[in-house]
């Protein structure tokens, strides 16, 4: 039997504690001023320890298996002070319960499978994202939506395969079962399937799951200054000394309900001191991982425009004329600012803001999945691909039932009915406790 705070250790309202293990409900009613015998609703009891009230809680029990985990659980609502939470933390262990690892609830829900284990890491995306559109993501995943259409496809491939195979010892008959059963066009279809899923899909990677927005520029352009200014606090040195940033400097800041990461980088140049070559070498890499880059020119570097498009090409980019205090710009942009005046900040948060949104390749996508995914579906893909061609000329068929084999064992390491030993480590150690 296990426990855990499910809310943060932390003074608030209320502090919600879960419990699972077979069980479970009649010890925690050992400890209630009267025991609980209904499941799913919700009572108010005392939690009573060495014959003193600990708290006055709000109590729900749920029966294995109609509960998280599958198994039978307890959800105890406490006042939220902190040593309501260590009490009561006592009067657990006290009964024999225990402290769940960081994951466990969730771990046990896949083992009895409450949860596949791509709707589990859709669990931990939900928790981890930090904005609407990648919550709406996971959301899909977490109910299953992606889960079920990859054991559809399954399912069709495992009908295929036996199909094949059931031709094969027939295959001295005068009928031709593969082309009568359409065999290549269904391999098609389920092929195309799984293309458009891919294509539906976004690969979250650590940094992608942030809106990193990069200050892009040629040394001393005030990209510094206004990174500063848009984050309202003097983050990065600013100095009139050409190449004053040498590495990245990120920081994080919330507009209309989505989360910006800015980071500003070295000015790009060509340059012999080999400290900021580097710190320049690692702004353009820094390119591919951000969602836009924001090219900040002033006066002196009008002319190097052309440069920084060529370099950016198909990467969403803005092109901000800094120091309007000083001088007009001499072509257009999209955004004129002073980061010393303050002069079109707020339009260039705006603009930044609509960018995001309408570039957003998750508000193009109906799933987020990992890269572990993504190998899957491709290693399916390519399998899928080479099952056509046999089976399209017609030779080696029996080969070609191996190959669906092989695609059916990449959907079901997906969907976790098969898996590597170190991979449910890898993925519940991500939880936090008390998921
Ligand atoms: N007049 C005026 N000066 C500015 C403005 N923004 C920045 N500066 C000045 O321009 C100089 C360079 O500013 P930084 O913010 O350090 O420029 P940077 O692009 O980060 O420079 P590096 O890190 O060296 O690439 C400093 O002297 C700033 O005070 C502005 O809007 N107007
Ligand atoms: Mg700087």
């Amino acid at each position: 039997m296990i426990f855990a705070l499910a809310t943060p250790v932390a003074q608030s309202a209320i502090g919600v504690f879960r419990l699972s293990g077979p069980g479970c409900c009649e010890i925690i009613n050992g400890a209630l001023n009267k025991p609980v015998s209904i499941y799913r609703k919700v009572f108010q009891r005392d939690v009573i320890w060495d014959g003193a009230l600990v708290d006055r809680c709000s109590i729900v029990f749920y029966s294995a298996p109609s509960s998280y985990t599958g198994e039978d659980s307890v959800e105890v609502f406490c006042h939220g002070g902190l040593s309501v939470i260590k009490s009561l933390s006592g009067v657990f262990l006290g009964l024999g319960f225990r402290e769940a690892e960081p994951g466990e609830f969730s771990r046990i829900a896949f083992e009895n499978g409450k949860l596949s284990l791509n709707e589990a890491e859709a669990v931990v995306d939900l928790i981890h994202s930090e904005d609407e559109s990648r919550r709406l993501l996971s959301s899909e995943a977490v109910a299953g939506k992606l889960s079920n259409m990859i054991k559809g496809l399954g399912d069709e491939v495992d009908a295929l395969r036996v199909y094949i195979e059931g031709s094969i010892d027939f295959s001295d008959e005068d009928y031709d079962f593969i082309s009568e059963g359409s065999v290549a066009e269904k391999l098609i279809g389920v092929r195309s399937s799984l293309l458009g899923l891919i294509d539906s899909s976004l690969v979250s990677t650590k940094k992608l799951t942030k809106n990193r927005v990069l200050f892009l520029g040629p040394p001393n352009t005030g990209k510094s200054s206004l990174f500063n200014r848009m984050l309202g606090f003097e983050r990065a040195l600013v100095s009139n000394v050409p190449g004053t940033t040498r590495d990245l400097i990120d920081s994080e800041i919330f507009y209309n309900s989505i989360n910006m990461e800015l980071v500003d980088s070295a000015g790009i140049r060509e340059t012999d001191d080999l400290i900021e070559a580097r710190g320049v070498a690692r702004s353009q890499d820094e390119v591919s991982d951000s969602v836009l880059v924001l090219v900040v020119l002033d006066y002196l570097t009008e002319d190097l425009a052309k440069n920084f498009a060529s370099i950016l090409d198909k990467k969403n980019h803005l092109f901000v004329f800094n120091k309007s205090d000083e001088k007009p710009p001499s072509q257009t942009y999209d955004c004129i600012v002073s980061a010393k005046s303050g002069e079109g900040i707020q339009e260039l948060k705006k603009l930044i803001f609509n960018s995001i949104q309408n570039n957003n390749e998750g508000s193009k996508k109906t799933f987020i999945i990992r890269e572990r995914h993504l190998v899957l579906f491709q290693s399916a893909l390519s399998n899928l691909d080479t099952c056509i061609e046999k089976i399209s000329k017609e030779s080696d068929v029996e080969l070609a039932a191996e190959d669906l084999k092989m695609v059916r064992s990449s959907f079901d390491e997906f969907l976790g009915v098969k898996y590597p030993d170190d991979l449910l480590g890898d993925i519940f150690n991500d939880f936090c406790i008390g998921k």
